[in-house]
């Protein structure tokens, strides 16, 4: 058994060194008025963040957070010897490039459940008369929906699971809307459901999955939720690479005290939320979020530019062998590619958000994306790309495909999530697809290297090769149907198999001379 003393606690906080910021309000008389699912490093790094800053400016009572993780124990095993504590270590680089960081330990987190070990208890706290909020961050795969149409995917067996076992439910969606049901039959007010996941409409579609899902246990309890609950929208905006050993140990060395899993981040913050609750909400402008009528133009913004731009570069990067984000960003190359394909194809395709300077937040983008002290896995941001790419790259590309525009960036950034889905990079490095779609992914990936095969050598086999993985319905919808779109692709791919993710940029973005 781990010994208490030498790891970060309640007791303990008031002993840390002076520059660490600490939570400074009444722990012991929170309760959970938001539950949240899906408590991995990017909740803790972003809502509970903000959180705790609202109750530092003094919110009251009644906003502590109740963590629920979908799968594992990690968290709960990290946090519960923890009294719920642990450290957000804020990283950037002073003038010179050398990385510092800013501690600080969230008090929030009143307690983490383990939904597999004890759905019950989960499906209880949801029916708590505290709970006035269930926020998630459960990742695009976590609403169950089809990327391409958006709509819930019946035949996922996590919701075959939950329709079938009201108790037991496994999946966000079987959580909240068998919760719900105990909390309308146990004559309790309806509460607010809050996605902060990097999905556009993202209350709207975790409304509709919700709703779905309801609708086929009973259509009252669909009827009450419809009425009675909000979904608010929201843009989330905060770069969370994931904890390594490495990291625990310095911030072990920071503290004097051991943190079994402390979060980082960049210091930059963004939330912008739609103002709908149905049972109050924090203030949590304290934090730095934004309530808004309407979150659409953020999100569209967000999405395309922040992780458009993030996905287009960590595909030819765990292609090219550039680990991580700022190693990937110190290429030339890759630094005037994001540049040109924000400028010249993104942004035309943007909303307007008056007030907002365009070029300023372009070039703030790709200075925190060149922050040295995030050491930002490439791979990790590759993972999951079936999900990702659909708002990320693919709505774009159709927003250019209707006006008749060209669009090689993005087409290049395809192309990239394509090659990757060999499993291996250029130097014949394998690594591991993460992605629940993986074995689909990797049967396409075989169809289309033996259509290619059949189809010769150079440009026509590029163009039999894209056009079998482009068919790919879930993820591409339409756009594998619509020449142009598979054309372009298919030039972006012969360029990368032909000259290299090096080569090929130089070729499309060459150097000033
Ligand atoms: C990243 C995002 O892992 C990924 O897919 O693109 O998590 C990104 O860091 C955040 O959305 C930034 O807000």
């Amino acid at each position: 058994m781990e010994l208490v003393a030498g790891r970060l606690h309640a007791a303990g906080v008031a002993a840390l060194p002076a520059e660490v910021a600490r939570p400074g309000y009444d722990r012991s008389a929170l309760r959970a008025g938001i539950v949240h699912l899906g408590l991995g490093a990017f909740a803790r790094a972003h809502l509970a963040a903000v959180n705790d800053a609202a109750l530092r400016a003094g919110a009251g009572p009644d906003w502590g957070i109740c963590g629920v993780s979908l799968r594992q124990p990690a968290t709960r095993d990290a946090l519960a010897p923890q009294d719920g504590l642990y450290t957000l270590a804020l990283r950037s680089a002073d003038d010179l490039g050398r990385p510092r960081q800013q501690l600080g330990v969230i008090g929030c987190v009143l307690e983490v459940l383990v939904a597999p070990e004890d759905p019950q208890a989960v499906l209880a706290r949801i029916a708590s008369p505290d709970t006035r909020i269930v926020s998630l961050t459960v990742t695009e795969k976590g609403y169950c929906h089809d990327p391409a149409s958006g709509l819930l995917n019946l035949a996922h067996p996590d919701i075959v699971h939950d329709l079938a076992q009201p108790g037991a439910p496994r999946s966000a969606i079987g959580l909240l809307a068998w919760g719900l049901r105990r909390r309308r039959e146990a004559g309790l007010g309806p509460v607010t459901l809050m996605s902060l996941d990097n999905l556009p409409a993202n209350g709207r579609l975790l409304r509709g999955m919700v709703l779905a899902f309801a609708a086929r246990v009973d259509a009252a309890l669909a009827d009450w939720i419809a009425l009675g609950c909000a979904f608010p929208c929201s843009m989330v905006d905060r770069i969370v690479p994931r904890t390594t050993d490495a990291d625990r140990q310095e911030i072990a060395d920071a503290l004097g005290v051991r943190d079994a899993w402390p979060v980082l981040a960049e210091p930059y913050l963004e939330w912008v939320v739609e103002d709908r609750y149905a049972a109050g909400r924090p203030d949590w402008t304290a934090g730095g979020a934004r309530f808004v009528p309407e979150a659409a133009p953020f999100e569209t913004l967000k999405l395309r530019m922040v992780n458009g731009a993030h996905s287009a570069l960590a595909y030819l990067s765990v292609m090219a062998g550039w680990a991580t984000v700022d190693q990937a960003i110190a290429q030339p190359g890759v630094a005037r590619y994001l540049r040109d394909m924000m400028r010249s194809e993104i942004e035309p395709t943007l909303p307007k958000l008056p007030g907002l300077d365009l070029a300023r937040y372009r070039e703030d983008l790709l200075l925190r994306f060149a922050n040295p002290a995030l050491r930002h896995q490439t791979l990790q941001i590759a993972m999951d790309g079936s999900q990702k790419l659909p708002q990320r790259l693919l709505d774009t590309v159709r927003a250019r495909l209707a006006a008749d525009l060209p669009m090689p960036g993005l087409a290049l950034a395809v192309a990239g999530w394509l090659h990757f889905l060999r499993g291996a990079d250029q130097a014949g490095r394998r690594y591991d697809i993460q992605d629940p779609m993986a074995a689909a992914l990797a049967e396409r990936y075989a169809q289309a290297e033996q259509a290619a095969g059949l189809a010769g050598k150079g440009p026509p086999a590029m163009l039999a090769w894209t056009g079998v993985l482009t068919g790919l319905d879930a993820v591409f919808g339409d756009l594998g149907r619509d020449a142009r779109f598979v054309r372009a692709v298919a030039q972006a791919a012969q360029s990368l198999r032909s000259l290299g993710v090096a080569g090929a940029l130089d070729a499309r973005y060459p150097p000033p001379r």
